[in-house]
């Protein structure tokens, strides 16, 4: 091989699958129709990549869900709980839950806005193979095979398997059931060889993450024993994600597999460690150089330096992707919108393909490839402005809490949402149609207000103490930004896996960002003109911006943070000014883009604390700064909560019995806490002696005058009769708790 991919997107290009398995799991469609639009999508992926020219085509990328929840069917880590359910029925049970039986875990995926399937091993797990369908990689290779198509296929490596699993029970450690693992990952490569698959890729991400002597001894052992392998395919073991440790290199490098994968975009240290290992003499690179996980397209010429510049190291050298394109879209030829500039500077997937094919017989035939300099468009106001402003820190705590405290009157205990109410039909229709034009401006501004108004007489009638204006208006809270901020393009069919059928569309950072107008103030300045009590201003905070969109890569995170800072801190001035006198600024991804070593934390978190302080420092005393964040775990992060200053952070944490709250206090956070005191992640309506105990137990680490009572999290994907009978039951257990307390 010369040429190959790390993996490729498998939703097809009208996103076939989700409409396959929404249908299936509507009872619409039977099992027989899913399974021929899977075979028709990988089909279609497997002839693709060998028309495009590419020597090695990868197989087993396709999923019904997920690749993590397909190892743990393959390998038979089912718990006991999914036992009695077989085939597709148990598959998505594991996934999504069904009548009574929860769902598995479901998290990031590293640092992507990818979610997988938790795998659950514990003291019961023993690994065997499953049979037929349920061992995926040797039915693909074989139907590839039918089809004319070799191909290499992928499976997570046992590793990253293990290290990802999350142990049954308390105190069990997953890596312990390594060599039980190993032992059905060799009869998989057995099989594989015996049906005559000539490679097969193993991928090991986990290895560009920290690691302790003993995970790098289990990883020793583990290739060892499928190094041993009489029979086997030749194995290829990526990493990506970040640079390699040198650890874990010098294993790979000395051991038995015939090929590594390295990232070269997100790690560009792997050269260094590579040369730190004396290269790889006797063994195959597959040179990542063409960025799996964004959207831009290649310098070529940069590329064919760097694959140069590691021809000495190695034996063989083949190009390859950062990682699987399974991040990016599939093809850019199918947007109409994009400006030329804009546009010029992209490759999705199947672009992508093309460039490493094209970097592939650059470098054979040693012709020069195409230079790309990509620069995004800049504006010159907004980088003045940026380098005029100095330190940004709001006033003084004790200043602050006297001064809300006297221009909200607000109780103890106060009342609030996250920000987002039911999203109706008919709130998804109005926005469809004035996207399609099919309404005017004023009818669609008309059904927005109405609806504003409605979820405010709600709110007064509920009791809640601050109100929210329910956000119809909003699609996606980065997208809805992304629309009206300068700097940011759209793609029209620029789909994305999240997990398992649901799909985002992140937006297009590419040039220097700039507000042009106000984008919240008339829709929160007509709420607050329906009441007497403060009504939220909502928006999503710089970090997130980031994390939830395709960035350029020109410049640092760092820069382009303060830029989306600074159109936010406009933003919240304007909102001020209009009277709007809570402000809430959401940061929900402000761990997912953690670095994966310790190494860069400090500084991201510098950062990233830094632009949401720009964004959030002009306001008065009086005015409250809120903040939201959708996770219970805080882990590296919390020392970081306390220095974003918020004056109120609302989080998840009524599964973890409200023990967050006096975390966050051990950590110094000593500002207004609301911890979600019930989770709308389900239509269950808790009732309101549940909330009071999560209330009594938040009390015993936080004053009143700072326990904010608040659900978990935004409630647009709730109906409204849950929502309602929730809130009712929410605000009589702060009512019944303050009484107690003035008692
Ligand atoms: N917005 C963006 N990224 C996200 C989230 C978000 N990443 C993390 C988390 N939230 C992911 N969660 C979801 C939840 C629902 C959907 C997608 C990601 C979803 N998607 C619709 C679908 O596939 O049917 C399409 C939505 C649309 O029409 O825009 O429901 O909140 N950016
Ligand atoms: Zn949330």
């Amino acid at each position: 091989m010369n040429t190959t991919i790390l993996g490729y997107p498998r939703i097809g290009a009208h996103r076939e699958l989700k409409a396959a398995t929404e249908d299936y799991w509507a009872g619409r469609t039977d099992a027989a129709a899913l399974a021929r639009t899977g075979a028709d999508l990988r089909a279609a992926v497997w002839t693709r990549l060998r028309d495009a020219g590419l020597d090695a085509v990868p197989s087993n990328t396709f999923s019904f869900y997920d690749h993590m929840l397909d190892t743990s069917v393959l390998v038979d880590a089912i718990p006991d709980r999914y036992r009695h359910l077989t085939g597709l029925d148990r598959y998505f049970a594991m996934a999504r839950g069904v009548q009574d039986v929860p769902p598995l875990e479901m998290t990031k995926w590293f640092d992507t806005n990818y979610h997988y399937i938790v795998p659950e091993v514990g003291p019961g797990t023993r690994f065997r193979l499953a049979e037929g369908a349920a061992a995926k990689p040797l039915a693909e290779y074989r139907e590839a095979k039918a089809r004319g198509v070799d191909t290499r296929p992928v499976l997570v490596g046992p590793l990253t398997y293990l290290l990802l699993a999350k142990p049954a029970v308390d105190g069990f450690r997953p890596l312990d059931l390594l060599d039980g693992l190993v032992d059905v990952y060799a009869e998989v490569l057995e099989r594989l060889a015996g049906s005559g698959a000539e490679w097969v890729q193993l991928d090991e991400p986990a290895l560009v993450a920290d690691r302790s002597a003993e995970e790098i001894d289990a990883l020793a052992r583990a290739y060892a024993r499928l190094g041993r392998l009489t029979s086997r395919p030749r194995l290829m073991v990526s990493t990506y994600f970040g640079t390699v440790g040198a650890g874990a290199l010098r294993v790979l490098a000395g051991g038995r597999v015939e090929a590594i994968g390295l990232d070269f975009v997100a790690g560009p240290g792997n050269l260094d460690v590579l040369a730190s290992v004396g290269g790889l003499p006797r063994k195959t690179l597959v040179a990542g150089v063409v960025d799996g996980r964004n959207v831009w397209r290649t310098d070529l010429r940069h590329a064919k330096a760097t694959c140069a510049s590691l021809l000495g190291l190695v034996d063989r050298l083949v190009v390859g992707t950062s990682c699987s394109l399974m991040h990016v879209p599939i093809d850019l030829d199918a947007e109409t919108t994009l400006a030329p500039d804009v546009r010029n500077r992209l490759a999705f997937a199947r672009q992508k393909v093309d460039e490493v094919v094209a970097l592939g017989r650059a470098l054979r035939e040693d012709v020069p490839a195409e230079a790309t300099v990509p620069s995004g468009g800049v504006d010159q106001a907004v980088r003045e402005r940026l380098g005029a402003i100095g330190e940004v820190r709001r006033g003084d705590r004790a200043a602050r809490f006297a001064a809300q405290k006297d221009a909200l009157g607000l109780p103890d205990l106060a009342t609030t949402t996250i920000g987002s109410f039911p999203q109706t039909p008919e709130i998804r229709r109005a926005r469809a149609d004035r996207r399609a034009g099919r309404i005017t401006g004023d009818a669609y501004t008309k059904a927005m207000k109405d609806e504003i108004a409605h979820v405010i007489a709600l709110q007064e009638d509920l009791g809640l103490d601050v109100l929210v204006h329910g956000e119809p208006e909003r699609n996606d809270m980065v997208q809805y930004f992304a629309e009206q901020l300068d700097g940011y393009a759209a793609t029209e069919h620029g789909w994305v896996q999240s997990y398992g059928s649901r799909y985002v569309r992140p937006p297009i950072l590419h040039s220097d960002v700039a507000r042009p107008r106000p984008m919240t103030v008339e829709w929160a300045t007509y709420a607050q003109s329906l009441t007497d009590r403060p009504v939220k201003g909502m928006l999503t905070g710089p970090v997130t911006m980031l994390a939830w969109s395709f960035v350029r890569d020109d410049q640092p995170l760092a820069d382009t943070a303060r830029q989306v800072a600074l159109a936010l801190r406009d933003e919240i001035a304007d909102l001020e000014a209009a009277g709007i006198r809570v402000i809430q600024v959401d940061e929900p991804a402000l761990r997912e883009l953690l670095p994966l070593r310790d190494a860069g934390r400090a500084a991201y978190l510098d950062w990233a604390v830094g632009a949401f302080r720009l964004a959030t420092s002009g306001v008065r005393d009086a005015t409250q700064i809120h903040t939201h964040m959708c996770y219970s775990e805080f882990g590296e992060i919390i020392g970081a909560i306390g220095a974003l200053d918020a004056d109120v952070t609302s989080v998840e944490a009524a599964r973890s019995h409200m023990e967050l709250v006096a975390d966050l206090r051990a950590a110094g956070y000593e500002n207004g806490i609301g911890p979600g005191v019930y989770d709308i992640h389900s239509p269950r309506v808790p009732a309101a002696e549940e909330m009071e105990d999560n209330l009594r137990r938040a009390l015993r680490a936080v004053e009143p005058a700072r326990l904010w009572v608040n659900p978990d999290c935004g409630l647009k994907t709730r109906a409204y009769p849950e929502t309602e009978a929730s809130l009712r039951n929410l605000v009589a257990a702060a009512r019944r708790v303050r009484a107690e307390l003035t008692a």
